[in-house]
């Protein structure tokens, strides 16, 4: 598994490649003179060149303009934590990243990392996974250079049984990440999906680790597919199955769409830490795909059928049956009838 270089982004320990990707960042089009980076960095000359070199093998496009410096052309598309980081300004969520070429699972790298004592807001990322997790033991497709495939660890002060809540602030944050960088309209269907034109372009793994009284961390895992083709997608899908870049036409920029995730999901759990689950639970109602249809869960085997009607604080489905009694579903795979 290699590590991507620069692994923490945001902190005291930020790498003179971060910064010099900062000063490109906040200088655009411009060309900056060696000696000029070298004072900005505090480092000599020959240092900045060496610096740019590294850069350009990460993927950079720099251009040195005779007798006046460096200029920044074009930034790479891969999902290295130094690009992601520039610009980002999120409170909680990203301030430490590390990212991966090739891991099995970033929630199995996440929750190393959580038992470690990973600080609250660490996000594991990957360009590709060979064993990426769906919830019951089942697999998520993750090919290499074309998806997000993230995770995200949180320590939030609440008991075990509220942990289900994470589930629907990650679907409005990825929801509203859709909505912002295609025009696309996503819906949320519920516990972890994300459709567009009815098929699934988003799944979540909501993990944890707590005591009786205590959650330890949580790890959110989140997988968008952003630039999938047709032919990354394996025919026996339990879902219709889609990516945002067949749905729109248009190619996503990676970098952009994660850091526009990071910072939605920060915001939320922002607003959660201070009021709680009602307006996340409110966004998520507006956005969901089946509210008020007919539905089949099922569930180790078993059906139940009745009116989704909603969602209720903890993040359970609430389902009407016949006579108008509601039942509160806490885990299952939701069809639409109709
Ligand atoms: C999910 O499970 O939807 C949770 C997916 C979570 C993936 C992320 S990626 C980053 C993080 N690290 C991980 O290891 N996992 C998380 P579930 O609802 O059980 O759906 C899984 C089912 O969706 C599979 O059985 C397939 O039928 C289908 N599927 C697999 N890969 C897919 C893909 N890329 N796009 C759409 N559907 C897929």
């Amino acid at each position: 598994m290699k590590k991507f270089s620069g692994q923490y982004a945001k902190n005291e320990t930020r790498s003179t490649n971060q910064k010099l990707i900062e000063f490109f960042h906040d200088n655009p089009g411009m060309a900056v003179s060696g000696e000029d980076l070298g004072r900005a960095l505090n480092i000599s000359r020959t240092a900045v060149w060496k610096h740019v070199k590294s850069l350009k093998e990460m993927g950079y496009r720099i251009e040195a303009v005779p007798s006046r410096g460096y200029r920044l052309l074009s930034t790479p598309d891969s999902l290295i934590a130094e690009e992601i980081s520039a610009g980002l300004e999120t409170r909680r969520i990203g301030t430490n990243i590390i990212c991966f070429e090739k891991t099995d699972s970033t929630n199995l790298e996440a929750t190393k990392l959580g038992e470690q004592g990973a600080e609250e807001g660490t996000v594991v990322i990957a360009d590709e996974q060979s064993r990426g997790k769906g919830r019951l033991g089942r697999h998520w497709e993750s090919p290499g250079g074309v998806n997000l495939y993230c995770s995200i660890i949180l320590r939030p002060p609440i008991m075990p049984s509220m942990a289900p809540q994470f589930t629907l602030l990650s679907s409005v944050a990825v929801a509203q990440a859709i909505e912002s960088t295609t025009p696309l309209i996503p819906r949320i269907k519920w516990p972890n999906d994300i459709l567009v034109n009815g098929m699934k372009v988003s799944g979540m793994l909501n993990e944890m680790s707590a005591e009786m009284e205590k959650v330890n961390f949580i790890v959110l895992g989140i997988g968008v597919n952003l630039n999938m083709r047709q032919e990354h997608f394996p025919d026996n899908l339990r879902h219709p199955a889609s990516s945002l870049f067949l749905e729109s036409g248009k190619v996503i920029n990676r970098v952009e769409f994660t850091r526009t995730l990071l910072t939605a999901f920060d915001i939320l759990y922002d607003n959660y830490l201070d009021a709680g689950i009602a307006p996340i639970r409110e966004q998520w109602l507006a956005r969901s795909a089946f509210t008020g249809k007919r539905v089949r869960v099922s569930f180790q085997g078993n059906d139940t059928f009745g009116l989704a009607v909603g969602i209720d604080d903890d993040g359970a489905l609430l389902l009407e049956h016949e006579g108008g009694k509601v039942e509160k579903v806490l885990a299952g795979d939701v069809s639409i009838l109709e």
